[in-house]
C-alpha cells in the first residue's frame, strides 16, 4: 500500500506491515473472529481524529474543540441504533473485554452473582473464567450445554432458581448455535435477574438479519465491532434507556479515559456499510459457506461440537483423527490456513493443547469466496490434517492455497 512517509521514515515498520498484508492475502484466514475492513474504514483509522482528546459524550465534553468529534461519534451512535433497534448506544469501549467489564460494574455490586456459560462450552474468558481479574470481583456460576450440544434450558433454569443471579449472561465465542433469547428472558424474569447478551461473534449476522436479535429483548447487549460486523477493532454497548446513564458512567469515567475517535469514525463507516442491502447478502453467504464446511467435515468423519452450525463457525474435535488441537493448528499454519486451537465442552486436555480447532467463514466470505470455494477449502484442510506430519503434503497444500487466494485479491484497488 502507498505509505510514502512511513516508508521514508521507518522502513522497518513499513516492511512488517507489508509482510502482514502479504500474509493476510496469500493465506486462508479462518479464525472466526477475524475479518478484513474496507479501505474507507482503514482511512478513518489513519486519520487526524487520533490526535484529539474528547472525554465525555457528544455535547458534554470535558475538553474544547470537540465539535467535529461530536459529529463523528453521534453518527456512529445513530447508525448503530438503526441497525440493531437499540434505545441507547455507547460506542466508546476500546474492545470487547472492557465493554463486558463496564457492563458488570454498571449493573452490579461487587460480590453479586452472574450466571454465564462455561468457557469450554463456548463461553468467553470475560464471562467469569477463574483466570480473569473480574472473577475476583463478582461471583460467577457457569452453565453448560447438554449432551446434544445445545444450551440446556432446564439446567439453566434450575441453576437460576438455585443461585438467584442478579445477571444472566448469554452470547458466546465458540458456540455455533442460535440462541432463544425470549426463553432466557423468561427465566431471568422468573428469578428477578437482569439480562445481558455478548454478541461479539454474531453481530454482523444479526445486522444482516440472519440471526435472532437480542437488543429489543435484553437489558444490555455488548459486542465487538471487528468480527462479523467487519468494522475496526473496538467494542460497543447497547442497552435499554433505563440503563443508559449507568452504562455511560461505567465506561467513562468508570473504566476508560479519552475515547479513540479514529476508531469510532471507523465504526461509523462500518455501520453505514452494514446498513447497505449488500450486507444482508454478505451475512447470508457467511452462513451458507459455514454450512458447506459442516457438510464436508461430517462427510470426512469429524466430530462437530454442538451438532453443527447455525452461524459462522464450527468447533471440531480433531482427536479421533489422531492429532490434538495444537498439532492441527500448527499443520494448517504450515499449509497457509489460519485457524485456532480451542477447548471442546468438558475438554480433558489443556487450553494450550486442547482437543479442538475453531474455524469460521467471515473473512473468506469478505474476500468473495462462495460455496464451491468452501468445498475446495474443506478438502485442503482435510488433506493437511490427515498428513499433518508430512511436510511435502503441507507444502503442496500451501501451493494450492496460494493459487486459490490469487483469485481473491485483498485491497487490489490500493496496490
Ligand atoms: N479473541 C476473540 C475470539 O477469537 O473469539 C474473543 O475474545
Amino acid at each position: 500500500m502507498n505509505k510514502q512517509h512511513l516508508t521514508d521514515y521507518d522502513p522497518a515498520i513499513q516492511k512488517a506491515i507489508e509482510s502482514e498484508l502479504n500474509r493476510q492475502e496469500s493465506g486462508l484466514e479462518m479464525i472466526p473472529s477475524e475479518n478484513f475492513v474496507s479501505l474507507a474504514v482503514l482511512e478513518a483509522l489513519g486519520s487526524v481524529l487520533t490526535n484529539k482528546y474528547s472525554e465525555g459524550y457528544p455535547g458534554k465534553r470535558y475538553y474544547g474543540g470537540c465539535e467535529f468529534i461530536d459529529v463523528v461519534e453521534q453518527l456512529a451512535i445513530d447508525r448503530a441504533k438503526e441497525i440493531f433497534g437499540a434505545e441507547h448506544v455507547n460506542v466508546q469501549p476500546l474492545s470487547g473485554a472492557p465493554a463486558n467489564v463496564a457492563c458488570y460494574f454498571a449493573l452490579l455490586e461487587p460480590g453479586d452473582t452472574i450466571l454465564g456459560m462455561d468457557l469450554s462450552h463456548g463461553g468467553h474468558l470475560t464471562h467469569g473464567h477463574p483466570v480473569t481479574s473480574i472473577a475476583k470481583v463478582f461471583n460467577f456460576v457457569r452453565y453448560k450445554t447438554d449432551a446434544q450440544g445445545l444450551i440446556d434450558m432446564d439446567n439453566l433454569r434450575a441453576m437460576a432458581l438455585e443461585h438467584k443471579p442478579k445477571l444472566i449472561l448469554v452470547g458466546y465465542s465458540a458456540y455455533s448455535r442460535e440462541i432463544d433469547y425470549p426463553a432466557i428472558k423468561q427465566i431471568a424474569d422468573e428469578v428477578g435477574a437482569m439480562t445481558m447478551a455478548d454478541i461479539a461473534h454474531i453481530a454482523g449476522l444479526i445486522a444482516g438479519k440472519q440471526m435472532n436479535n437480542p437488543v429489543p429483548i435484553f437489558d444490555v447487549v455488548s459486542t465487538t465491532t471487528h468480527k462479523t460486523l467487519r468494522g475496526p477493532r473496538g467494542g460497543m454497548i447497547m442497552c435499554k434507556k433505563d440503563f443508559a446513564k449507568k452504562i455511560d458512567k461505567a465506561i467513562f469515567p468508570g473504566l476508560q479515559g479519552g475515547p479513540h475517535e479514529n476508531n469510532i469514525a471507523g465504526k461509523a463507516i462500518a455501520f453505514k456499510e452494514a446498513l447497505e442491502p449488500a450486507f444482508v447478502d454478505y451475512a447470508k453467504q457467511i452462513k451458507a459457506n459455514a454450512k458447506v464446511l459442516e457438510r464436508k467435515f461430517n462427510e470426512f468423519g469429524y466430530t462437530l461440537m454442538f451438532g453443527g452450525t447455525d452461524n459462522h463457525l464450527l468447533l471440531i474435535d480433531v482427536t479421533p483423527k489422531g492429532l490434538t488441537g495444537a498439532e492441527a493448528e500448527k499443520a494448517l499454519d504450515h499449509a497457509g490456513i489460519t485457524v485456532n486451537k480451542n477447548m471442546i465442552p468438558d475438554d480433558p486436555r489443556s487450553p494450550m493443547d486442547p482437543s479442538g480447532i475453531r474455524l469460521g467463514t467471515p473473512a473468506l466470505t469478505t474476500r468473495g469466496m462462495k460455496e464451491a470455494d468452501m468445498e475446495t477449502v474443506a478438502v485442503l484442510i482435510e488433506q493437511a490434517l490427515t498428513h499433518h506430519t508430512d511436510e511435502s503434503v503441507l507444502q503442496r497444500v500451501r501451493e494450492e492455497v496460494k493459487a486459490l487466494t490469487l483469485q481473491f485479491p485483498l485491497y487490489p484497488e490500493h496496490r
